[in-house]
């Protein structure tokens, strides 16, 4: 059986010869995604540095922080260097670097430190696959953004495809692919803006790659700790605002301990209580483990916009429907601080729950 689809091309071709001549004309490449690396950023820049190694390159990936455990699984994710943990390697790797691939992020601020050492140290060109919304064009030398786009692994497979290097992709760069296009669409449940999503992941699977088994690896990983602190959460923790469709939970370093937090064991947690009927909003309030912050988590659905919300109330920004923020409080202060935009927004996140809007 042959399904055939037409492609419609992501790069100009004046952009695509500008692209190859960077490739071609570097010999040490670096591919930085963004801080709190998640399973689309670490597999995409995989996929990509398995692309550039095949060319004869030397590419590394640097990550500004360490990725999550549950991604630990993945192939060559133990060869991912961080800025944090590997400093001296990563140091050395910028350093030599003569080509920067940003995947998965607009903006050199999204890999904090990790960026601000780039920006300061290096005059290398920087090139970005990306699919977030108001990119920062002007810090970067050819910008592939496509904020429309499921996913980054979604765009570098298909600018693997347009470079003709679909025939060599190898189940493992299928699988990091894969990888990223289920979690940042929820398996495949949204951010789904284009038939051809669906098509690009049978692509992967056309590769041998054992699509349960990714599922598995992600989302049926847990510790019994983690599934006891969602419980605790959910059952302990949770605000809900009935008529404004809106639940608010906390989560405070005191609990993590309590339940021997490792990194990782909150991620998605946020999503919950989105799926009871009529919720609209789901705000996690987390005492960060590293800095005195509270790290906000914004997801919506039924039409709120959150990403308006964060920037406006929690120094954020973000999507539509995930936005994320942080607040230079102690956690009491931030839940009033988030009940002050939850009151602001009252009229909107009263109305019953509409059809979903894309971004
Ligand atoms: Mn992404």
């Amino acid at each position: 059986m042959d399904i055939s689809f037409t492609l419609p091309s992501l790069l100009q071709p004046a952009d695509l010869m500008t692209l190859m001549r960077h490739i071609k004309e570097s010999r040490n490449i670096v591919i930085c995604g963004h801080h709190a690396p998640d399973g689309d950023a670490l597999g995409s820049t995989l996929a990509w540095q398995g692309y550039l190694r095949a060319l004869g390159k030397k590419a590394n990936v640097v990550m500004p922080n360490a990725h999550p455990d549950f991604l630990r699984w993945m192939p060559q994710s133990q060869t991912v260097k961080n800025f944090r943990d590997h400093y001296a390697v990563a140091r050395r790797l910028i350093d030599e670097a003569d080509l920067f691939f940003f995947l998965d992020l607009n903006e050199m601020q999204r890999m904090q430190a990790l960026g601000s050492y780039i920006a300061q140290h290096s005059r290398a060109p920087r090139l970005v696959v990306d699919h977030h919304l108001n990119p920062k064009t002007e810090e970067f030398d050819l910008m592939v953004s496509y904020p429309d786009m499921s996913s980054t692994c979604e765009l570098i497979l298909r600018l693997l495809i347009e470079l003709g290097a679909y025939d060599d992709l190898t189940p493992t760069q299928a699988t990091q692919l894969y990888t990223g296009i289920m979690t940042d669409t929820g398996c495949f449940s949204y951010s789904i803006a284009d038939p051809l999503t669906f098509a690009l992941a049978g692509m992967l699977l056309r590769k041998g790659i054992d699509a349960e088994e990714i599922n598995k690896n992600v989302y049926h990983s847990w510790s019994e700790n983690k599934l006891r602190l969602w419980n605790h959460i959910l059952s302990k923790n949770l605000r809900t605002y009935p008529e404004l469709h809106t639940s608010l939970y906390t989560l405070t370093r005191q609990t993590m301990k309590d339940f021997h937090f490792i990194r990782g064991d909150a991620e998605g947690l946020v999503n919950e209580p989105l799926k009871v009927k009529g919720m609209k909003l789901s705000i996690a309030l987390r005492e960060d483990t590293e800095e005195d912050v509270i790290r906000v988590s914004l997801r919506s659905t039924g039409g709120f916009q959150c990403r308006d919300m964060a920037e406006q109330f929690f120094n954020g920004g973000g999507h539509a429907n995930a936005a994320g923020g942080k607040l230079p409080f102690p956690i009491e202060e931030a839940v009033k601080k988030a009940e002050e935009a939850i009151a602001a927004y009252a009229d909107e996140l009263k109305k019953p729950a509409e059809r979903n809007i894309k971004d």
